[in-house]
């Protein structure tokens, strides 16, 4: 077997899903159709600055309208599994209240469509896209969005669970949180430590309501989370770098995975923040304690942490400036996060001696293994799934049409063979997920970071199949080859492997 593609494809399972990813924000457009609400991300992106060149998601990728097309291309990619997320504004555009209709039609066809072509739907109920309403009343920094949370998962499950089996509750929380409510850069732009440690706790009542509401509907339902995921280096083996590297992984990675595991926070993250101001009420953790059917692993970089150059003695200031600025005033004061502080959070994320792509983020196909690993240990055999891989490089087509995206087959080959790796580990993965399908709007970023295995020009909407997207056709090809492989030989002639 010397075919480079057979020999990856055949260090996966039988039963091992190959896919691609999106999200509804990201692709979508059509931000007024069928009663579509506001979402937080409509109301930022109207902000001065708070998006590159002033771009806006109102077309996107058009998927809304060309959803049809869109099915037949991923189709024709070979895949098996397509995760994509639904938006809670087209299905209560106020957040709360009955479903509407034309909105959810939406979905409901879409999973009708990915299942005549026999790609397993695999929905995220939560891809940022918060209903305006309810931000309006505090979001996710307000208890009650939890409650309101669940509701909408109910609903949907309700109505898709008859077809859908799997379902992720929120894609990275520790990203939606800390970017929208502690530095300003996601939406809805605020800038708050007790806003951000609210929202934290708020967002970790809303996967456990959220899980037991659609086990209610349907008990046999998977239900999971999306997490962004990095294992964390200390830069050296300084004792002050090894506490810097452990408060980091609690922050980062476990912040929202413990409780809901084994009901109680990371203490290394407790120890760090004015606990007050999570404002944990009685009975919440006995509440939260929901261990989750899979896991959803995003992982795009490895961390490497160094407690010297920021801030040599007072470690989650690396992160918050916490203990400072709430120093001598109990540790329950709001603190209003400065531009310093982002600086000094960004640099964290920094430091790294591998080639980087075009956000900056250190190739180290390593940390993905090391991550699957490492979820593995702590809990032994549950499903875990590959929900986003990839990276962004400024790619076009050249003059013979053809996106020649080396650098991305490289990427998505060297990241599948850790996953093999993590597999051979003994860690149970059961999917992967290209991220993205499409180029598609970079939030912040808006569409400068091209991610897609399919590019996209977006005035045309025209889609060109990336080299990538050949590259991994072929893969997915060779993998289902290998499935059918059919051993002649009689059961004597079989050599004895010890
Ligand atoms: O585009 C995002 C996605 O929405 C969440 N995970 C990371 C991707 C790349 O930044």
């Amino acid at each position: 077997m010397t075919d480079p593609h057979a020999l990856l494809a055949a260090r996966f399972p039988a039963d091992f899903r190959f896919g691609v990813a999106t999200s509804a924000y990201q692709i979508e457009g059509s931000l007024d159709a069928d009663g579509r609400g506001p979402s937080i991300w409509d109301t930022f992106a109207s902000r001065a600055n708070a998006i590159e060149r002033g771009e806006t998601a109102a077309i996107a990728c058009d998927h809304y309208r060309r959803w049809r097309d869109d099915i037949e291309l991923i189709a024709s990619l070979g895949v098996d599994s397509y995760r994509f997320s639904i938006a809670w504004p087209r299905i209560q555009p106020t957040g709360r209240g009955p479903v509407n209709e034309a909105g959810l039609a939406f979905y409901d066809r879409l999973v009708d469509g990915l299942l005549a072509k026999g790609i397993r739907p695999f929905p995220t109920l939560y891809h940022w896209d918060l209903p305006q309403a309810l931000e309006d009343e505090g979001g996710w920094a307000t208890r009650d969005t939890a409650e309101r949370y669940a509701e909408y998962a109910a609903l949907v499950a309700d109505r898709l669970g008859d077809r859908v089996g799997e379902w992720s509750l929120f894609n990275e929380p520790y990203i939606f949180t800390s970017r929208g409510y502690l530095l300003g850069r996601y939406a809805p732009g605020k800038r708050s430590l007790r806003g951000f440690l609210r929202s934290v706790h708020t967002v970790v009542r809303a996967h456990a309501l959220g899980y037991r509401a659609i086990k209610a509907v349907q008990p046999h339902l998977k239900v999971g989370s999306v997490f962004a995921m990095a294992p964390v280096e200390p830069a050296t083996t300084s004792d002050a770098d090894i506490e810097a590297a452990r408060y980091g992984d609690a922050l980062f990675n476990r912040i929202f995975i413990d409780p809901l595991m084994q009901g109680a926070y990371p203490q290394a993250f407790l120890d760090g923040v004015p606990i007050r101001a999570l404002d944990i009420q009685e009975g919440d953790m006995a509440a939260i304690h929901t261990p989750l059917d899979f896991i959803g692993v995003n992982c795009y970089y490895r961390l490497i942490i160094s407690a010297g150059e920021q801030l040599p003695d007072d470690l989650p200031l690396l992160f918050f400036g916490i203990r400072a600025d709430t120093r001598g005033t109990g540790g329950h004061a709001d603190f209003t996060v400065t531009q310093d502080t982002v600086t000094s959070l960004l640099s964290a994320f920094g430091r790294s001696e591998g080639e980087r792509t075009e956000m900056g983020w250190e190739i180290w196909p390593r940390a993905l293994h090391d991550v699957l690993v490492s979820l593995n240990i702590q809990y032994p055999g549950l499903p875990l799934h590959v929900c986003e891989s990839g990276c962004a490089f400024a790619d076009k087509p050249g003059d013979d049409g053809i996106v020649h995206d080396e650098s991305r087959i490289a990427y998505h080959r060297a990241h599948l063979s850790s996953v093999a790796d993590a597999i051979g580990a003994g860690a149970n993965v059961r999917s992967y997920h290209a991220w993205s399908l499409y180029d598609n709007f970079e939030w912040a970023s808006g569409y400068r970071p091209r991610f897609g295995i399919v590019h996209v020009d977006y005035k045309s909407q025209r889609r060109t199949l990336k080299q990538s997207a050949e590259w991994y056709r072929e893969m997915i090809r060779a993998a289902a080859a290998t499935r059918t492989m059919v051993i002649t030989r009689s059961p004597a002639d079989r050599p004895a492997y010890r």
